[in-house]
């Protein structure tokens, strides 16, 4: 299984975030691709290489492109009119505020239009690595295309909760849509994204909520209780040609390995029923009991068992970097699914 990465994803490196109402380190930082990036050279997979350009055509598929414009453009706006740090989001359009659907000129309002949450804020490199980030993904498309059994796209910043026109919890470009469309664009009739983060991935599911030709599976803390609170809950099944192709698993705090299991079985089940021509996974493993921002009690062992798992499928597998943020058993537990995936599918 080969590795895709670049270097300027590191360009996304904030100072800060807002969390628990003070400021924290952030908890996604360019460490976090080095650290992944390590682990898989040391468990000897397959080549690590560094991502093509393939533009961004396809990124433009997925966002639109006023949305896109805005990433490129904001951070300059907004040294420009004077404000000293990076772009941070402190308006949004909300219920009480209906008014037009039109970004503002002022850069507040502009943060705030194109954004869905206020702890991920722009700096000058943003772009770029985002940029970057989704073209990770795309070289991971380019191999399955080339028939490769998988490939893992080692994203960073991550994508899952960015929506077509608004970033948010860390992610610019939403790496999975990206990738799942890309597919479809190489003749793939019906893909899959299987997300396994620990956060309900918003962004993919808005993407294609109305659209049969992608089914999004996700499994993850109930939205009732974290992050992005406003998505994600059962009852959200898809709509129009997309009815009865979104699949939510929400799971209270304290879920451990026996009940996340079953969910994943029964995730693989549905899966392997629609019969799609490639799988997507996000790969978040912010399942794990000590990551900081989450609540689940996954160890490291278990990731072994969820790449074995997801080789049993027999799918072409793209695997694309999502959350994680216990820096000191990242590279194990991404390895982990990574390495039981590649044997169990030599094996089978
Ligand atoms: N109490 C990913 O894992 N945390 N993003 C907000 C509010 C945002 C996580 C905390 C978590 C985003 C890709
Ligand atoms: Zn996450």
């Amino acid at each position: 299984m080969e590795t895709f990465y670049s270097e300027h994803q590191g360009l996304h490196a904030p100072a800060g975030e807002m969390f628990g109402g003070l400021e924290v380190t952030p908890f996604d930082s360019p460490a976090r691709a080095d650290l992944v990036l390590e682990a898989v050279r040391g468990l000897g997979l397959g080549a690590a290489r560094v991502a093509d350009d393939f533009g961004e055509e396809a990124i433009l598929r997925v966002h639109s492109a006023d949305y896109v414009e805005f990433l490129k453009t904001i951070w300059d706006e907004w040294r420009a009119s004077g404000r000293e740090g990076d772009v941070q989001p402190t308006i949004w359009q909300s219920r009480s505020m209906p008014g037009r659907m039109a970004a503002p000129r002022d850069p507040d309002g502009r943060a705030g239009y194109y954004a869905l949450a206020g702890e991920t804020r722009i700096t000058s490199g943003s772009w770029k690595a985002a940029y970057w980030s989704a073209q990770a993904a795309l070289s991971g498309v380019r191999a399955l295309e080339g028939g490769a059994r998988s490939a893992f796209g080692l994203c960073r910043p991550p994508g899952h909760h960015a929506a077509r026109d608004q970033f948010g919890g860390y992610c610019f470009l939403n790496n999975a849509a990206v990738a799942a469309d890309a597919l479809r664009a190489t003749g793939v009739e019906r893909a899959a994204i299987l997300d396994i983060d620990f956060h309900h991935g918003n962004g993919t599911q808005q993407i294609f909520y109305e659209r049969g030709d992608v089914y999004y599976v996700s499994l993850h803390g109930d939205p009732e209780e974290t992050f992005p609170n406003f998505l994600g809950y059962a009852d959200e099944t898809g709509r129009g040609d997309g009815e009865g192709f979104n699949l939510n698993f929400p799971y209270p705090p304290g879920t451990g390995w026996n009940s996340w299991r079953d969910g994943l079985r029964e995730a693989c089940r549905v899966i392997g029923e629609y019969a799609p021509g490639a799988l997507v996974v996000s790969l978040g493993v912010d399942t794990f009991h000590n990551d900081p921002t989450s609540f689940f009690e996954l160890r490291s062992e278990n990731y072994l068992e969820v790449g074995r798992m997801l080789a049993r499928l027999g799918l072409p597998t793209l695997f694309l970097l999502e959350g994680g943020y216990d820096l000191e058993a990242l590279g194990l537990n991404v390895g982990n699914v990574l390495r039981s995936f590649a044997e169990e599918s030599r094996a089978g």
